[in-house]
């Protein structure tokens, strides 16, 4: 058998997505993993982690040489959420590591202008305390924050957290999952009482009607449609998405929405399933609340205003009714096409109460289903200490307080009894002059935040500014004082939670280049520097810090006080929470709300509503299109740090930056295929190529998120309940060149 037909067979998903693969991509320099074919080169021995891009969380072999070094990697076959499948990026999970471009020393600027220069870690530390305490001095300790990440592990986000907030006293810290699963978890916190995501990827195979909403699976996560293929019920498919994505092509139904109209439409779903008793009135009388007034909220959102808003028609308003009805186990799944909106909290709550009035929650296949990005944006929502108290306790409650200080044997005055700014409320602080000092771990503001060139000179603006990352030249850290050299997934120990609250670890195969430390050990040398290490004498080693978060979780509904060590997780394929102590083995497919009881304390759901807000960046005459901005390709990761190092990624995506545009527009406009446009938006305006495609709709455009200029247009307007910003859309203008 050829070396091509081996790979092929093993990559079947690449043959689906992306066409032939020829033996000249694999040969390529950091192509599919060569080492990982059986016969290439025979490893010493193998191991299985967690992947460390997205939060499906696919599982790993690891192939490694006799000093434990990994030689090549392939998707465990064993592992209950991949069964031997992985996207590009899990295949060449291992190039990234080896790149030039690596952080291996501290790099320290005396000036803002001045030439890096490499530093030793006791002067990078000194530096780090010396400044940010000056800065304290002089402002006050709320002069200094920080912005995690959704992409560390769990004890690192835990250490980040405890150490900024208990040990530094700072005030103020957020991360980028406020870019990504905010509106999620204040839709499920308000509606079911806890940041409670209630699904397994099995409803995935035992659903027979699919709803995906804002999410283009085929591309974000992969995997997860591979799971929708497997379902043996000839599921129908429904996706609700403006474009005719990659996901939509695939399902068996496409509703092209208007872009930000979801709102409207879920309320009218409702209203003509509540018209035709198509609900589950028992359902709603032991276990919801408010749906009298609910139900009178949706009445006025008739078919036909609902349709007039949605772009619709009726007649399709009544099918998806009727199918939602018919449908036994629905399941409704949601990703950032919904939370990335200036009504976002609302909508994605409008999307739980179609689960909740319909009994479509707490059985096999059913569910309101938020789909999460980041590889442990999961375990950020639990543990990072920025919106929540460690293990999904509350900072304003006494109670909550006074248990963490206890377990952790700190003084309880050392725990803030407030919430800390948002994210872009500390931007804001930097303008107002309150924020002098920052650190940013694991993330790339520079790049992803929104409205790009009011949050670049914010950066210049800082007294301060230190980056902590795997590579010394992303565009943030050309902003930083100092860089501080991060050891990457692959480097270190810890563990990461999944999109279906799935704890699993993830493991020390290959080794930092240079000085680069794992996360995890910079924190605990900036405690000693500091002055705050007696706080954490406990804090150790990863896995010490593990057992002491499982102890947080006690009587939690995140309670995990069955887990008892890293090994228990390596040997179970991963644990979902809830696991409290004395729990039976694992099943390794477990749902939320079986016996219809939900967190609120008088155990039921909230129906929560609102009226639908005015667009704050409405198209007009001179903005006449729509902007929605997206992941362009399974092959891209967000801001490219990562993906930009693989060879092999670099073949499978478009090297321009593509606008998408339909062919009608085009034609009204005279703008040719393949050509340079400049689009221009309120905040600025670049340079493009077309690409005319009738997978948008007239009067819309899209751009994918991964390249660094969509940011310079994108509107800095938020969702005023959960603070995620509204990156999905804004008003443009295309002008040929
Ligand atoms: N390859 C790859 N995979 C990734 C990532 C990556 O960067 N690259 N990132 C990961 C992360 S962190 C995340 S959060 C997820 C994101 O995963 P997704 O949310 O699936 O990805 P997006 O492309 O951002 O947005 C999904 C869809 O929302 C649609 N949309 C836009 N506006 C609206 C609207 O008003 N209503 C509706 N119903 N839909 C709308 C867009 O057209 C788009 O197709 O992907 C994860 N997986
Ligand atoms: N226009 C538009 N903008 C968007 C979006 C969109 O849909 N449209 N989506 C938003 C979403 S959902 C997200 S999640 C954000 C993502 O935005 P970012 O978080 O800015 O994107 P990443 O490229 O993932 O940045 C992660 C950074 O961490 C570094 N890193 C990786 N591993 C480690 C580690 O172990 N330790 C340390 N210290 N550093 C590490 C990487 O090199 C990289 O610089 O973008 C948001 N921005
Ligand atoms: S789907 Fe996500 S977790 Fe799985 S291999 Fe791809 S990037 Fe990794
Ligand atoms: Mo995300």
């Amino acid at each position: 058998m050829s070396l091509l037909s081996t790979i092929s067979k093993k990559l079947p998903l690449l043959r689906d997505h992306y066409g032939p693969i020829t033996e000249e991509l694999i040969r390529s320099p950091g192509g599919f993993g060569l080492g990982q074919i059986p016969g290439h080169r025979l490893p010493d021995a193998t191991t299985t982690m967690t992947c460390g891009f997205c939060a499906t969380g696919c599982g790993l072999n690891v192939h490694l040489d006799k000093n434990a070094h990994a030689i090549g990697l392939t998707p465990a076959t064993q592992y209950p959420v991949n069964s031997g499948m992985a996207c590009p990026k899990g295949w060449e999970a291992l190039t990234p590591l080896s790149a030039s471009n690596r952080a291996s020393q501290p790099l320290w600027k005396p000036t803002r202008n001045a030439e890096a220069q490499s530093v030793e870690w006791n002067t990078a530390l000194q530096t780090f305390c010396d400044r940010f305490k000056d800065i304290q001095q002089k402002h006050g300790p709320e002069s200094i924050a920080f912005l995690g990440t959704g992409q560390i592990c769990s004890e690192e986000l835990a250490f980040l957290g405890a150490l900024t907030k208990f040990g530094m006293g700072i005030r103020h810290g957020d991360g980028n999952t406020r870019q990504c699963m905010a509106t999620a978890v204040t839709a499920y916190k308000e509606s079911f009482g806890f940041d409670a995501p209630p699904y397994s990827y099995q409803d995935f195979e035992e659903s027979d009607v699919i709803i995906l909403i804002g999410s283009n699976l085929c591309i974000a996560h992969p995997i997860l449609w591979q799971r929708i293929v497997r379902n043996p019920h000839s599921p129908e498919i429904v996706v609700i998405d403006p474009r005719k994505t990659e996901t939509a092509d695939a399902a068996t139904q496409h509703f092209a929405i208007d872009p930000k109209s979801d709102l409207v439409l879920y309320y009218g779903l409702a209203n003509i399933l509540i018209q035709n008793q198509w609900i589950d009135s028992d359902f709603i009388r032991n276990h919801c609340n408010d749906f009298k007034g609910f139900a009178q909220h949706v009445e006025s959102f008739t078919p036909e205003i609902t349709s007039q808003r949605s772009g619709i028609a009726v007649e399709r308003l009544h099918q998806l009714a009727q199918l939602i009805h018919e449908g036994k186990r629905v399941s409704f799944w949601w990703t950032m096409g919904v939370n990335q909106g200036y009504e976002s909290t609302r909508t994605a709550q409008a999307i739980i109460n179609l689960a909740l009035i319909t009994g479509n929650i707490g059985r096999p296949g059913t569910g309101a289903n938020s789909i999460t990005g980041q590889c442990n944006a999961m375990g950020s929502r639990l543990f990072s200490n920025t919106t929540n108290l460690l293990g999904g306790h509350d900072f304003t409650n006494p109670e909550h307080r006074d248990k963490i200080a206890e377990q952790l044997d700190i003084p309880v005055e050392r725990i803030p009894s407030q919430n800390s700014w948002s994210y872009d409320q500390i931007i804001q602080g930097i303008e107002s002059g309150k924020i002098r000092g920052l650190w940013i771990i694991g993330t790339n503001p520079a790049h992803s935040w929104i409205k790009q060139k009011r949050l670049k000179r914010l950066l210049g603006k800082l007294d301060f500014l230190v980056v902590q990352d795997m590579y010394h030249d992303t565009e943030t850290a050309r902003y930083a004082d100092l860089i501080l050299p991060a050891a990457a997934w692959g480097e270190k120990d810890g563990t990461f939670i999944n999109s279906e609250r799935r704890i699993s670890v993830i493991k020390k195969i290959s080794q930092a280049p240079g000085q680069a430390l794992a996360d995890f050990h910079i924190f605990r040398l900036i405690a000693e520097a500091w002055g705050c290490a007696d706080l954490f004498t406990d804090w150790n080693s990863p896995e010490n810090v593990f057992k002491i978060l499982t102890r947080l979780t006690k009587d939690q509904p995140c309670d995990i006080t069955g887990i008892k060590d890293y090994r228990m997780l390596d040997e179970t394929g991963g644990i979902q929470w809830p696991f409290p102590k004395g729990s039976g083995p694992t099943n390794n497919q477990r749902h939320l709300f079986k016996d219809g009881s939900f967190y609120h304390t008088d155990k039921r759901a909230r129906l929560i509503f609102s009226d639908p807000q005015a667009d704050p960046d409405p198209s007009d005459e001179k903005f006449p299109f729509r902007l929605i901005t997206g992941r362009g390709s399974s092959a891209q990761w967000h801001t490219q740090t990562r993906t930009r190092n693989s060879p092999a990624l670099q073949k499978l995506h478009p090297s321009e930056l593509l606008l998408e545009l339909h062919p009608d527009d085009a034609a009204q406009f005279g703008i040719h295929a393949n050509s340079p446009v400049r689009i221009t938006s309120r905040q600025g305006s670049i340079t493009v190529i077309t690409f005319i495609t009738t997978n948008i709709q007239p009067g819309q455009v899209f751009l994918p998120m991964h390249d660094e200029r969509t940011n310079q247009l994108t509107h800095p307007s938020f969702d005023p309940h959960s603070r995620q910003p509204n990156y999905k859309s804004c008003a443009v203008r295309i002008e040929a060149i």
